[in-house]
């Protein structure tokens, strides 16, 4: 056995005393760190030669079937940065604001934009599905109105599947950019997402079932909201009702972040909407936090799809 010490000081040797040319520090040290809690772990835990093949080869067909960014959400590893982000805000000081949640791996860059309305739906589902009507104002944390704010939203379809990652579907369906109109105000239509399910052959199921874990997430709708002078908003609302609501496989649903579809049945209401039977309706509204220099910035770097 080696204690840590020992493994600190093997791990040096092998990365960091031969390095011969240019050394990006903040590389170094996340892999000096990760190698040595690595060794320890093989240490404590005994694993195998043949675990840790089989570890590596796990990561090679995750990647393959690009399913890390699935991974990241269902073993709780997003959720996670949430929480430290929360941290870090409610160590700045920073109060308010609608809450954040998980991105998620499907958003798609490079949608359509319109002011004030977007029809989501390309109407492929419409003999058999609810239409939904979301509408919201976006504000500042005092309830002052911001025009001309970004709402990006995207979500699933009748089958909980996402368009672009999902080719049966047309191009950009359910995936929209609403900027506000002059009351702060954006209204989408579209239709009754249905949770989002891992695929049962995947990568990221074969661990979960490793786990005892099912890999379903509840009814919901991702949003990025942003506009000059505010922090970027990464979250989501999940809908009442769904038997998943707190049992999200990925961690998202949070207090705050859960939305009511009420039936609308209404004559006047149906024709108010250009719609011809009755509809659900889910009012969400956003309040978005002032940039400040105390905390990083809430936008964040990673491989994004675009359409
Ligand atoms: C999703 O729709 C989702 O939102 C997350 C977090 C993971 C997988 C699918
Ligand atoms: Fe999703």
């Amino acid at each position: 056995m080696m204690n840590r010490q020992e493994i600190d000081k093997l791990v040096q040797q092998m990365n960091v005393d031969t390095a011969t040319g240019e050394v990006n520090p903040r590389v170094q040290q996340i892999v000096v760190r990760l190698l040595g809690d690595l060794f320890q772990a093989i240490e404590d835990l005994d694993i195998s030669q043949t675990e840790l093949w089989k570890g590596l080869e796990y990561f090679t067909d995750a990647g393959q079937a690009n399913e890390l960014g699935l991974l990241a959400a269902g073993l709780g590893l997003e959720h996670y940065l949430d929480l430290r982000a929360d941290e870090a805000d409610a160590k700045a000081g920073i109060t308010g604001g609608t809450p954040r949640t998980i991105e998620g791996p499907l958003y798609v860059a490079g949608v359509p934009e319109s002011v004030g309305f977007a029809r989501m739906d390309d109407g492929s589902e419409s003999d058999h599905v609810d239409a939904l009507i979301i509408e919201g104002i976006v504000t500042d944390t005092a309830g002052n109105k911001i025009p001309n704010a970004k709402v990006e939203i995207w979500h699933a379809n009748s089958l909980g599947n996402y368009s672009f990652f999902d080719k049966s579907q047309s191009e950009f369906n359910l995936r929209r950019s609403i900027f506000t109109d002059t009351n702060g105000q954006y209204v989408a239509q579209t239709t009754m997402p249905v949770g989002y399910g891992c695929p049962p052959e995947g990568t990221t199921q074969a661990l979960l079932n490793l786990l005892g874990r099912h890999g379903n997430r509840p009814s919901h709708v991702h949003y990025f909201v942003s506009a000059p002078g505010y922090r970027k908003l990464t979250t989501q609302f999940n809908i009442e009702g769904d038997k998943y609501l707190w049992d999200d496989f990925a961690f998202a649903t949070r207090e705050g972040l859960i939305a009511t579809a009420s039936e609308v049945t209404a004559v006047e209401e149906i024709k108010k909407y250009n719609l011809d039977q009755p509809f659900k309706h889910i009012n969400f509204h956003f309040q978005l936090v002032k940039d400040t220099q105390q905390v990083p910035s809430t936008e964040v770097n990673r491989r994004r799809a675009a359409a």
